[in-house]
C-alpha cells in the first residue's frame, strides 16, 4: 500500500547538490527564480500603478514552481493555477503574454500546443483531471511524456482534484500531481480545510505514491520531481507531491490578511525565504558572486521592462471579441447586439 511519510525532505541546509546536477544547472536555477521573483515583484507594483487588474502574487512560492519544472523535459506537459501563473516564462512564453493575461487582454493567451503549457486555471481544481486524462492520452499513445498539475492546499478540498486524482491512479496515468501547500485557501487555513494529518495523506485512499517535500527548498522540490517524472516515465503512475511552505503575502492584491494571518509566523518565513535560501547556498559553495548576482537580477529587470512595453503597446480589442468563438455557428441576433455594442460604446468614452 501507498504510504506517506510526514517529514519534509531537504537539501539546502546540507550543503550537497543532487547527483546529476552540475555548476551550471544551479546558476540556471538561480537564474529562472530570480527571473520568476522579478516577474512577480514587477506584477504588483504594476498593479499598483493600476495597470493591472488582480494579480495572484506568488512570492516565496518561486522554489516550487522553478524546482518542479526543472525536473521535466520539453515534452511534459505543464498545467498551471493562477498561482503559477508565470511558469511558461520557464518554456519561453514571452513575459509580455503573461501580463497580458492578467490585464484581460486577447494577447494574453497563447496555443498550449505551442509550449506544452496549458492555459491558466482560475477555477479550483478543474484543470486536474484534464492533465490526468491528458497523461493517460500520452501512454495510450505509447509516448514517454508525462504532466505535471499545479494545484493548492485548497484544491485538495474539491471533487475535481479527487476526480482527477483516482482517473491518474486507477488508469496509472504518467502525472504529477504538485500541490502547493502554502497553509492559506484565502483567509482559511488547512486545518480548517481539512482532518487529515497532511494532504499527501489523501493520496493514499487513490493508491498513488506520496512525498512531503520543503517547497522553499528548490533542489529538494527538484529532486522529488524527478523521482516522480521516472516513475512516470517508467510505466510507473503518478505521484503526489506536498510543497509545504506558508504564504507570506495576501492571496492577491485583492486580500488584506491583516484579520486572519499570524504576523509573527510571517516574519518568520520572510527570514527564510526560498531565493535568500537558494542564494546564500551558492555562495556557501562558492558558485555566486556579486558581480553574477547583479548581472543576473539586471537581465530579470530588463526583461520585464521590455515586457511591460510590449504589453503596453498592444492595441486594445475590437470588441467584436465578445462574440467570437462562443458557438461555432453563431446565433443571427448577435450581429445585432454587436452593432448596439458598438454604438453604446462611440456614445460613451470608452
Ligand atoms: C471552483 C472555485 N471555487 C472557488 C473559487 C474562489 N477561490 C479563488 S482562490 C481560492 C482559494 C484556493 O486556495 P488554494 O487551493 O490553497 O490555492 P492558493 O490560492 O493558496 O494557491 C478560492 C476558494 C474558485 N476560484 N474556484
Ligand atoms: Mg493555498
Amino acid at each position: 500500500m501507498a504510504q506517506v511519510v510526514p517529514e519534509l525532505r531537504r537539501v539546502l541546509d546540507d550543503d550537497v547538490v543532487p547527483l546529476g546536477l552540475g555548476e551550471e544547472d544551479l546558476v540556471e536555477l538561480y537564474r529562472r527564480m530570480v527571473l520568476l521573483r522579478t516577474y512577480d515583484e514587477r506584477s504588483v507594483v504594476y498593479h499598483r500603478q493600476g495597470r493591472i487588474g488582480t494579480y495572484a502574487i506568488f512570492w516565496n512560492h518561486e522554489a516550487m514552481q522553478v524546482g518542479s519544472a526543472y525536473a521535466l523535459a520539453d515534452e511534459d506537459w505543464i498545467f498551471p493555477s493562477y498561482r503559477e501563473s508565470a511558469i511558461g516564462l520557464l518554456r519561453g512564453i514571452p513575459a509580455a503574454t503573461v501580463l497580458s493575461w492578467w490585464r484581460g487582454h486577447p494577447a494574453g493567451w497563447w496555443n498550449p500546443l505551442d509550449y506544452n503549457v496549458a492555459s491558466i486555471c482560475v477555477p479550483i481544481a478543474t484543470h486536474v483531471p484534464h492533465a490526468a486524462g491528458l497523461a493517460w492520452g500520452k501512454k495510450l499513445r505509447g509516448e514517454s511524456a508525462c504532466a505535471i498539475v499545479y494545484f493548492g492546499d485548497g484544491a485538495t478540498s474539491e471533487g475535481a482534484f479527487h476526480e482527477g486524482a483516482n482517473f491518474a491512479g486507477v488508469m496509472r496515468a504518467p502525472l504529477v500531481l504538485f500541490c502547493n501547500n502554502n497553509g492559506w485557501a484565502i483567509s482559511t487555513p488547512v486545518s480548517e480545510q481539512s482532518a487529515a494529518e497532511t494532504l499527501a495523506d489523501k493520496a493514499v485512499g487513490y493508491g498513488i505514491p506520496a512525498v512531503r517535500v520543503d517547497g522553499t527548498d528548490v533542489l529538494a522540490v527538484f529532486e522529488a520531481t524527478r523521482e516522480a517524472v521516472e516513475r512516470a516515465r517508467s510505466g510507473g503512475g503518478a505521484t503526489f507531491i506536498e510543497a509545504v511552505s506558508y504564504r507570506v503575502e495576501p492571496h492577491a492584491t485583492a486580500d488584506d490578511p491583516s484579520p486572519y494571518i499570524d504576523r509573527e509566523r510571517v516574519e518568520e518565513e520572510r527570514r527564510r525565504e526560498c531565493l535568500g535560501r537558494y542564494e546564500s547556498f551558492l555562495r556557501r559553495l562558492g558558485i555566486l558572486s556579486d558581480e553574477l548576482a547583479e548581472s543576473v537580477r539586471g537581465a530579470a529587470a530588463q526583461t520585464m521592462r521590455e515586457a511591460i512595453g510590449a504589453a503596453e503597446a498592444e492595441p486594445p480589442p475590437d470588441v467584436a471579441l465578445i462574440f467570437d468563438r462562443t458557438f461555432a455557428e453563431p446565433p443571427e441576433s448577435f450581429g445585432a447586439d454587436l452593432a448596439e455594442l458598438r454604438r453604446v460604446l462611440e456614445g460613451s468614452d470608452g
